[in-house]
């Protein structure tokens, strides 16, 4: 099953360094961020040159070890599978040559000066495309690739996560670089219309270009509009739905940091400093993690119906993790120190002030022990990352939520864990954030969501899109929000992918055949191939063997073992009960923002925002 690579460390078969640099080749830039980088977590996928940069240099170790989970094939329950292939579109053909787009004057389209910087025609792989580099304001940097032979369809790519691995090379592709911040956040401290583009505006505007672009190349509209991101990419997306309903026909969010406010302050900042001592050495240790998971599994596995490692429902899982702390004589290898134990039990915590009020709406979940390396826990002789994880949380806190901006001399160990600091903190969420439970005119104008999270996503807690799906089927009520919106939780899959669990990866074939066929998602076969890169890995190779398939059903519905048969074999699972909602979702300082209205419009002249309620 494992073959070695040309860096020495084990990876699943075919997942060879050629496999990767082929895969990379052909799809470079979808591993792109149409936001700012997640401050702390997305480090990692800041930018496609970084991507390839962290694999090469640092080998396959690190995205094959840690993260682990690939999906193989998209199927849901309420059709045959053939119905759920995307209708085949005819392939229509260019009426210009590429390069007459690099004249093209679409700033009227776009509704802000936008200057194309290139279009050229790239002859390789299957299907030759126009890409197109272009600029919107001096600072929205974005690219969009028109296919040759083009199947009507745009996608607004937000990493590469969830989608089919053929057929997209004859969609229209379009992904924003950065917008704004090339890279360093601090351009956000004094330039208030940057905090505006990277919000919500950003993504939008790249939406207009692409369309106009595509409109002059083909002298046609796209058929359909798609959206696909995970992480802040997700957020995004969720952005576009409540801002921008019209934008898309069908928009997947995965494990987004809709309260990107508190995530990317609060709750990233009482990890890193909870496991860090006065002089700044970590408490718990990579080492001790797997003793730390073992325990939990060992008290919460059994109680969702089924010992298999994985643990369905971590919300009522409320592990003893004193049981491994250090007896007398005990070889302190075989346990966790008393200092460990408080610092692991404050992490499950969260983020609190004195009084014990949370200002997060969990911490990481029981179960995600083994997926907090290298978010909480440094990872030995990667100090690199820790170092940014803290440096990214630093700059979102000081430069871009705080209103007015913090001093230049502000350390994350000053940041101060109580209420005036929230309410400081979360301000400018009427910017940010992606809460809004209303999304009645998206699901008016007929458009499909799908929303999906890692039940062992540390980066961002799952809660988050348990809350918003809640706060929906509250607002909206259920048969509507079930009419048009999908909601599925992955158990043991980290952020984006990865983990212990069985994920299904090919989001957008499902996606596509609920908008343009009618067929409503149901359950999807997740699959887990060992050794395997996640989120951030290309799609298995072909003879990639998974050792475990698993179905998984939409929210609250869990997959539930007959009792006979393998435990890795789907076909020997069906839908259980309903999994009771989650008690205390609303039990911290913003259980309020999953209500609508809170959004502003706004404009940013240098450190002035002027904003109104409403579009
Ligand atoms: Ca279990």
């Amino acid at each position: 099953m494992f073959e070695t690579s040309e860096s020495g460390v084990s990876l699943p078969r075919g997942y060879t360094s050629a496999y990767w640099r082929e895969w990379l080749a052909k799809v470079p830039t979808l591993f792109f961020e149409p936001g700012v980088i997640d401050m702390s977590k997305e480090v990692l996928i800041h930018s496609s040159k970084m991507i390839a940069s962290v694999v090469f240099r640092y080998g396959w170790a690190f995205l094959s070890c840690a993260f682990a989970s690939i999906l193989l094939s998209a199927q849901t329950s309420t059709s045959s599978s053939a119905s759920t292939e995307p209708p085949d579109l005819p392939a229509v053909t260019s009426v210009l040559d590429c390069s007459a787009l690099a004249s093209a004057d679409i700033s009227q389209a776009v509704g802000g000066p936008t200057q194309i910087k290139s279009a050229s025609l790239v002859n390789e792989g299957k299907t030759p495309y126009c890409q197109i580099k272009a600029e919107i304001e001096g600072n929205i940097n974005f690219e969009v690739r028109l296919p040759s032979s083009w199947t009507q369809r745009l996608l607004f790519g937000g990493g590469l996560f969830q989608l089919p691995s053929t057929g997209i090379e004859q969609f229209a592709v379009a992904f924003a670089e950065d917008l704004g911040h090339r890279g360093h956040e601090d351009v956000f401290r004094n330039n208030y219309q940057l905090r505006v583009n990277y919000g919500y505006r950003g993504v939008h505007l790249v939406t207009l270009a692409a369309k106009e672009l595509v409109a002059r190349y083909y002298k046609q509209a796209p058929k359909f509009s798609y959206y696909a991101g995970c992480s802040e990419p997700g957020r995004q997306g969720m952005q576009q739905v409540e801002r921008f309903p019209e934008d898309f026909n069908g928009v997947i969010v995965g494990c987004a940091p809709i309260t990107t406010t508190t995530n990317n302050s609060f709750y990233n900042a009482w990890q890193i400093l909870k496991n860090t001592r006065a002089d700044g050495t970590p408490i718990l240790t990579v080492e001790k993690l797997p003793i730390l998971h073992k325990a939990v599994l060992d008290q919460c596995d059994a109680s969702d119906g089924l010992k298999d490692g994985l643990i369905s429902d971590p919300f009522s899982c409320h592990p003893d993790i004193t049981v491994v702390e250090c007896k007398p004589g005990q070889n302190p290898d075989s346990c966790l120190s008393s200092e460990q134990v408080r610092v692991a039990q404050e992490i499950y915590k969260g983020a609190h002030d004195t009084q014990g009020k949370r200002l997060v709406a969990h911490g990481p979940l029981p179960g995600s022990e083994l997926a907090w390396v290298g978010y909480i826990v440094v990872e030995p002789n990667r100090n690199q990352m820790a170092d940014q994880m803290r440096k990214g949380t630093e700059l979102a806190i000081r430069d871009l939520f705080s209103d007015p901006t913090l001093p230049e001399t502000f350390k994350l160990s000053d940041l101060k864990f109580d209420r005036a600091t929230f309410d400081s903190l979360t301000k400018l969420r009427t910017l940010y954030d992606g809460t809004n439970p209303d999304l009645s005119t998206f699901h008016k104008l007929g458009h499909k969501l799908i929303l999906w999270h890692g039940l062992n996503d540390v980066a961002v807690p799952p809660s988050l899109s348990i809350s918003l799906f809640e706060a929906m089927r509250k607002q909206m009520g259920a048969s509507a929000t079930d009419d048009f919106v999908r909601f599925y939780l992955f158990p043991g899959v980290n952020h984006c992918g990865g983990g212990e669990g069985p994920l299904q990866r090919d989001l957008l074939t499902p996606l596509i055949a609920w908008v343009e066929r009618g067929v409503t998602p149901g359950v999807l076969l997740a699959s887990h191939v060992p050794g395997a890169g996640g989120g951030f890995a290309p799609p298995p190779p072909p003879n990639a063997v998974a050792d475990r398939t698993r179905p998984v059903y939409p929210y609250p519905y869990t997959a539930q073992y007959r009792g006979k048969g393998s435990i890795d074999d789907a076909a020997n699972f069906e839908q259980g009960p309903a999994q009771p909602t989650p008690t205390d979702l609303f039990n911290w300082l913003g259980a309020g923002f999953y209500a609508p209205g809170y959004e502003k419009w706004c404009t940013g002249n240098g450190t002035i925002l002027q904003c109104k309620e409403s579009r």
